[in-house]
């Protein structure tokens, strides 16, 4: 959401690495446990900051006793300034990136989280004209269909950031934007948790979005994005959709084909052509007969696949400004309405190893004792744990990566 492209991209490998569930080569830990919420440690500067912080969030509306509640345990939280500062520019293959936002794992919860729930999905789709599975899209790819909405205190971790002083401006406005939920009354000060850079509950709305967009689906007076109950969130999420300019009926792409020799000048977005002109130029669907008015984009290059992108997509951009994120929720979205997997072959990677290649070496390295943490064929950290471990107990140097020497080897 607006959290991202605030953020910059930079911040999207960190977040994206907890927010879709990668990472660690394996979709295994797609559902459940999140590690321990970090504790504040001690720190007289950051107390300082707090003390000046108040006075002018005072000025600001907020009132002391909200602050005595929000600020009571709250502190300075080292581990959000780590993950602040190592953000990479490390980003992910879209071929890796949509084998983690459309695993095999998140489809088949996303479907059987869909089947549970359709009936309040149609109706948040009837009052907000956003379809349900793209409303279940956002929810699969910002926490794993609520399994995954962070344990970080958000006070603490925007205090944190705000004092650290990166962009201390946008963390400041976020912690006051946070205060003011708690003053509000939609959540008690101890129960407002989120991810390390404050984005909040089953859609990860930063405190600003959640100003602008929440909505109270249950009718209880409070915008509870951080209950079990996931209503008021998917119905916040839906509300920030409509208003960013969904058109309900508009798919918000498709994968087509390209003709041969198709001029990679026609590519990229801005470079919107008619579906009638598309199909001149002899683009057609993937699957089925459907196409649109839209841009084209080939993000693994030509020969691999190719989508054809709607002004909706510009839409789930607005929610979080990456072509690979958007293209995710877009894709998972079609999955989870019962749609085929890509068709396109996005071919070997840099090192000459497929897809299937580096499934296959996952597979071998588990069989051999040296956990992956699954088969998705995205090269993680315990996928390079698992390979440096195999190359140690064969006395080779320890390099953690892939090629098609270490499939040889495996398949010995
Ligand atoms: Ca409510």
């Amino acid at each position: 959401m607006i959290t991202r492209r605030t953020l910059g991209l930079t911040a999207l490998g960190a977040l994206l690495s907890g927010c879709i569930g990668g990472g660690s080569g394996g979709g295994a830990r797609g559902a459940g446990g999140e590690a321990a919420p970090p504790r504040p440690v001690p720190n007289p500067a950051f107390d300082a900051w707090v003390a000046a912080y108040r006075d002018r969030a005072a000025g600001r509306g907020i009132s002391r006793s909200t602050m005595d509640a929000a600020f009571r345990g709250a502190g300075f939280l080292p581990q959000v300034v780590e993950k602040d500062r190592n953000q990479t520019e490390f980003k992910r293959t879209l071929e890796d990136y949509l084998s983690i936002a459309a695993s095999d794992e998140r489809v088949a919860m996303g479907r059987q989280k869909f089947a549970s729930l359709g009936g309040l999905l149609a109706q948040i789709e009837a009052r907000y004209g956003v379809e349900a599975h793209v409303i279940a899209a956002f929810w699969g790819m910002e926490s794993y269909f609520g399994t995954r909405r962070g344990n970080v205190p958000v006070i603490s971790a925007l205090a944190t950031l705000a004092f650290d002083g990166r962009r201390a401006e946008f963390f400041e406005s976020q912690l006051t934007a946070a205060l003011k939920i708690i003053q509000n009354g939609d959540i008690a000060a101890d129960r407002m948790t989120g991810s390390w850079a404050g984005a909040m509950g089953h859609t990860q709305f930063i405190p600003t979005a959640y100003l602008a967009y929440a909505a109270d689906w249950t009718g209880d007076g409070r915008r509870d994005i951080w209950s079990e109950d996931p209503s008021d969130a998917l119905a916040s999420t839906a509300n920030y959709v409509a208003k960013s300019g969904w058109q309900k009926g508009l798919p918000w792409g498709m994968e087509v084909t390209l003709p041969a020799g198709f001029p990679t000048g026609l590519l990229g977005r801005g470079k919107a052509k008619s579906a009638d002109d598309w199909r001149m130029l002899g683009v057609r669907p993937a699957s089925g007969e459907r196409m649109a008015s839209g841009s084209i984009v080939a993000p693994g290059g030509l020969g691999s696949p190719a989508f054809l992108l709607t002004r909706n997509f510009a839409v789930i951009l607005r929610y979080n400004n990456a072509e690979n994120y958007a293209i995710g929720v877009g894709h998972l979205s079609d999955r989870i309405r019962g749609g085929e997997a890509i068709r396109g072959n996005f071919g070997p990677d840099a090192s000459g190893l497929t897809k299937a290649d580096r499934q296959e070496i996952q597979r071998l390295l588990t069989a051999k004792g040296h956990d992956t943490g699954g088969s998705d064929g995205v090269m993680g950290a315990k996928t390079k744990a698992a390979i440096e471990a195999f190359e140690a107990s064969r006395g080779l140097p320890m390099t953690g990566t892939a090629t098609p020497a270490l499939l040889a080897l495996l398949r010995r």
